[in-house]
């Protein structure tokens, strides 16, 4: 009897540990050919962020990522699955914040960085197209990383992650079962979930993608896949001037 109770044990904790192996929260593993813009944004070369690859030199990402970081120390991986082996790594050049950037609210989020030398493009490494419109509540779309695959987690995925989610409208995310974050959601943010999924922390700076375009930039939640409290992301669609100006800015620089 008491060996039989010890084995289902046994069993439970493995399945869990399995489980756990594919949980971004929730999501599963992926070939970069289905996330070619991904970038893993290192320092000394270790991952801390994601980026979406725009233009063969300029890289988007979040502006928290960015904070007191040293142009001279940053590296993103390209084309590549794993976030410490294979694809292009090049150097980074300059990095530029939005200048209204508020750490303390999230307030535009939102950063661009020029690569020391372009991207080679191919099937593994592709920009994508920016969004014109903010999507409508209940759109579907897929955020991928290689952040936390639960939160508080010490375990950080070597390959990549994606999972899917719904856009949640900004007013639904301010105050109702689910989503419960007030009056610090903006029309500058979007809030997407959906069941247990989300990004989690080293998501951040990373694509929100809906119908092959990028719609936000992992920013902020409170906790991961936490009830109540949806993924935010820096709304694309608000920024498509800024950025405009500010990549031609960069590319001609
Ligand atoms: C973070 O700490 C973080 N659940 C990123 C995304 C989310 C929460 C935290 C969204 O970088």
């Amino acid at each position: 009897m008491r060996i039989s109770y010890f084995f289902v044990l046994f069993l439970l904790f493995c399945t869990m540990t399995v489980l756990d192996a594919y949980r971004i929260v929730n999501g599963h593993p992926i070939d970069i050919q289905e996330a070619p813009w991904q970038v893993s944004i290192q320092k000394y070369g270790f991952h801390f962020c994601g980026g979406s690859i725009v233009a063969s030199q300029i890289i988007l990402t979040a502006a928290h990522c960015l904070v007191n970081m040293d142009v001279k120390t940053l590296t993103i991986r390209a084309g590549s699955r794993f976030w410490k082996k294979g694809g292009q790594v090049v150097k980074v050049a300059k990095i530029k914040s939005h200048t209204e950037y508020r750490a303390k609210k999230y307030l535009n989020d939102i950063a661009i960085m020029r690569l020391a030398t372009p991207l080679k493009f191919g099937p593994l490494a592709q920009p994508i197209t920016l969004t014109s419109s903010v999507p409508r509540d209940g759109t579907g779309a897929s955020v991928s990383g290689w952040g936390l695959l639960k939160a508080k987690s010490t375990k950080r995925p070597e390959i990549l992650q994606a999972v899917n989610l719904r856009i949640m409208d900004y007013k639904k995310c301010q105050n109702t079962n689910y989503g419960r974050y007030g009056y610090s959601i903006t029309r500058q943010m979007i809030c997407a979930a959906l069941n247990a999924n989300d990004a989690c922390q080293g998501d951040s700076g990373g694509p929100l993608v809906s119908k092959k375009k990028l719609v936000g930039i992992v920013s902020w939640g409170r906790g991961c896949a936490a009830q109540g409290f949806p993924g935010v992301y820096t709304n694309i669609a608000y920024y498509k001037k800024w950025l405009k100006t500010e990549i031609k800015e960069l590319t001609n620089c």
